[in-house]
């Protein structure tokens, strides 16, 4: 008989995931990875067979267990796994479904809540950094109801405040991995970034395209994806990636001046699906890159005002994303924060296919 295993599913910001505690799992990563391709319903293009909805951005996982340093709450590994590939990734983290890791970490007790409102130090394993996430807590419990909208998700919910330190050089060892504000690839100017996630970002029109077309058109765009098939390549090995064919990483983003009154308008690629969105960190790397001048983002940038968040444009609205940069004498990131919603959608046990 197959036995369940407790189990969270949780919307963190405009992700959807899995949310178990380490001790549920098992220890051996290869084992506990062939058993969530088969909780989740991989390799399927629907996951029928699982919890997982199908695409990218529905079939991720939390695994979070109490940390053993004194200045931290919780670990948090984020594990991003294939739909149609059985594919488990730790090598990118995810800064949406973070969101949900402080009030799961309330939910099983690994965290005592605040009287008002409860803040978890979270220990981000896959990049070894640290997110503070602040949340709502009254009469000690997580309230996930509230008047805080996120574009991409409909409603309003509570928020969650996430403050980012260390993010940069997250997976890649430095802000900007090739030692160059700007590289060129396959005749295409670009800027390679990594803080809080890997990314590569060039104009939409050294592409041939806008930068404001809808997903579906860019999905329906094969020379495009080629292209960002191939720059995505090239571009892991010039950030120390090695062979990125079957990673998640470097995600590719495309750039255009804004046009709702944000800051840049982006079109991002996860690695080559486009995103309906855009990632936390992803876009905090993007905002980042269009603070130094000389990267691909920065002249397109309308730079935002003083103590204002970098409003990054995407195809279902915007990201707001502060980061704060030293300048000098090379870029040394300070600190990063973004606002996002989380809601507990279902909690029990999970039974995985055989
Ligand atoms: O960049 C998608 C998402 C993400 C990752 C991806 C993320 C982040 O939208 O922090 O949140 O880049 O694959 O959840």
């Amino acid at each position: 008989m197959t036995t369940g295993i407790a189990c969270l599913l949780m919307r963190g910001g405009t992700s959807k995931g899995a949310y178990f505690l380490a001790d549920d799992l098992p220890a051996d990563p290869a084992v506990r990875d062939d058993l969530l391709l088969r909780v989740l319903g991989s390799p399927d293009p629907r996951q029928i067979d699982g919890i997982g909805g199908a695409h990218p951005l529905t079939s991720k996982v939390a695994v979070i267990s109490p940390s053993a340093e004194s200045d931290v709450d919780v670990d948090y590994l984020f594990l991003q796994l294939g739909v149609e590939q059985a594919t488990v990734s730790d090598r990118q983290n995810c800064g949406n479904l973070l969101a949900g890791v402080g009030p799961f970490a309330v939910e099983r007790g690994l965290v005592a809540a605040g009287a008002e409102r409860t803040t978890v130090r979270i220990r981000m394993v896959n990049s070894k950094s640290v997110a503070v996430a602040t949340f709502p807590t009254p009469d000690g419990a997580v309230d996930y109801a509230g008047d805080t909208a996120i574009c991409g998700v409909p409603g309003t919910a509570a928020p969650v405040t996430l403050d980012f330190a260390d993010t940069a050089g997250s997976a890649c060892g430095a802000l900007l991995p090739t030692g160059s504000r700007c590289d060129v690839i396959d005749g295409v100017e670009v800027t390679c970034v990594d803080n809080g996630m890997p990314v590569v970002v060039a104009a939409a029109s050294e592409l041939g395209v806008t930068g404001y077309e809808t997903v579906a058109e860019l999905a329906a765009d094969a020379e495009l994806a080629e292209r960002v098939r191939s720059l995505r390549l090239r571009a892991g090995t010039l950030m120390g990636l090695g062979d990125v064919e079957t990673a998640s990483i470097p995600k590719v983003t495309l750039v255009a001046p804004a046009r709702s009154g944000g800051t840049l308008c982006t079109r991002t690629f996860i690695p080559v699906r486009p995103h309906d969105s855009i990632g936390v960190l992803g876009a905090i790397s993007v905002g980042t890159a269009a603070l130094l001048d000389g990267t691909t983002a920065h002249d397109l940038a309308r730079p935002p005002g003083p103590d204002r968040p970098l409003r990054i444009e995407h195809p279902t609205g915007h990201l707001d994303v502060t980061v704060e940069l030293d300048h000098r004498p090379v870029p040394v990131v300070r600190r990063s924060g973004v606002l996002r919603t989380a809601r507990k959608l279902f909690d029990g046990l999970v039974f995985p296919r055989p």
